[in-house]
């Protein structure tokens, strides 16, 4: 299959992150993208493509102007007010305060479009997240144009930035704007597959009350992890789209074997929905020596995803989540797609 990838995206490089109580070393870095662009070179699993420059259409069409353009301005009111290195929002327009008001400072800003203190904002944030942005929509259109299978390997990952909020590493929603661009260029039903280990509670958001795009989820129980406010069992949908968002959380220590009900479920889901191409948010953060996650997924199990996926017999953009074992990331996500392929 063919992988889309761009450099520009290796330009959002974090140092360090608030993490446990401590300014620690980031781990969403540009050497997980290297890593996995190597092992794709090396283990030959097709042509590696520059992403289409594609216009802010098919981004507002998921991301309000407002939130885009904080974004894309963000780096002049920060060193406007007199910051030089990366930026943490602190406060929040939580209950009792006004969410209404236009603010000024970048200090307020940055929590009205953000959802944790989790998240570094550099100079060349913006850049690299809408490259990342184009590598989603290059990898869709390649489906369009009648490939069976093709890898977006995107970096900042996506699944936790919502409507108008970053947070967990994530900036524009890759995985939506696809979904929501194959939408728009005549497909009738998308499915999103999220196997990061982390709920994917903007791409969830997003699509809540639609049923154009189902919406299915494999992960942490969030009363345990990030991100704790979204990805119980009981959020199944609203309005015209009750019934077409389902989560599966599952115990902290969850091994291949104890994951398995869950995928087969979610499969089972997938033969029903009948999709006409389906996007894979392919977290590699379940792997057993993910420093920052709970599962506990061997390099092997990566493959099993891979052969039980092609099975659903559907188009399927593979989009590159979160995974923070540098070292390991490459075999693991090159394993997915090779056990696609079979
Ligand atoms: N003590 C993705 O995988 N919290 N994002 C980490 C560690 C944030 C993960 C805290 C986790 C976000 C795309
Ligand atoms: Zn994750």
């Amino acid at each position: 299959m063919k992988t889309v990838f761009s450099e520009t995206q290796l330009a959002h490089a974090p140092e360090k992150e608030i993490s446990d109580g401590e300014l620690k070393p980031a781990v969403e870095i540009p050497s997980r993208a290297e890593i996995v662009l190597k092992t794709v070179k090396e283990r030959n699993t097709g042509e590696v493509l520059a992403p289409e420059a594609f216009p802010l259409r098919p981004i507002h069409r998921v991301h309000p102007p407002q939130y885009v353009g904080f974004l894309e301005g963000f780096w002049e009111m920060w060193t406007a007010a007199g910051r030089s290195g990366e930026a943490f929002p602190f406060v929040w327009p939580i209950r009792s305060l006004r969410q209404d008001t236009k603010i000024n400072h970048v200090d307020g800003l940055l929590g009205r479009y953000s959802m944790d203190a989790g998240t570094p904002l550099g100079q060349h944030t913006y850049k690299a997240a809408r490259a990342s942005v184009d590598t989603a929509l290059t990898a869709a259109k390649l489906l369009l144009a009648g490939e069976k299978s093709a890898f977006a390997l995107c970096r900042p990952p996506g699944h936790h930035a919502g409507f108008d909020f970053f947070g967990g590493y994530c900036f524009f929603n890759n995985a939506g704007i696809a979904a929501q661009y194959l939408r728009d260029n005549g497909l009738n039903r998308v499915a999103i597959l999220d196997v990061d280990y982390h709920h994917g509670n903007g791409t969830q958001a997003l699509f809540y009350d639609r049923p154009d795009i189902l919406f299915l989820s494999i992960h942490a129980d969030p009363k345990d992890e990030y991100p704790y406010y979204l990805g119980y069992a009981d959020e199944t949908g609203e309005h015209a789209g009750t019934g077409f968002t389902r989560n599966w959380p599952l115990p902290l220590g969850t091994d291949w074997d104890a994951y398995t009900p869950a995928l087969e479920e979610a499969c089972r889901w997938l033969l029903v929905y009948k999709p006409d191409a389906m996007i894979v948010s392919l977290g590699l953060d379940c792997y057993e020596e993910d420093p920052i996650s709970g599962f506990r997924f061997k390099s092997e199990d990566y493959l099993r995803l891979g052969q039980r996926l092609a099975k659903v017999g559907v188009p399927t953009v593979f989009l590159m989540e979160g995974g923070y074992a540098v070292e390991a990331l490459g075999t693991n996500c090159v394993n997915v797609l090779e056990g696609f392929e079979g």
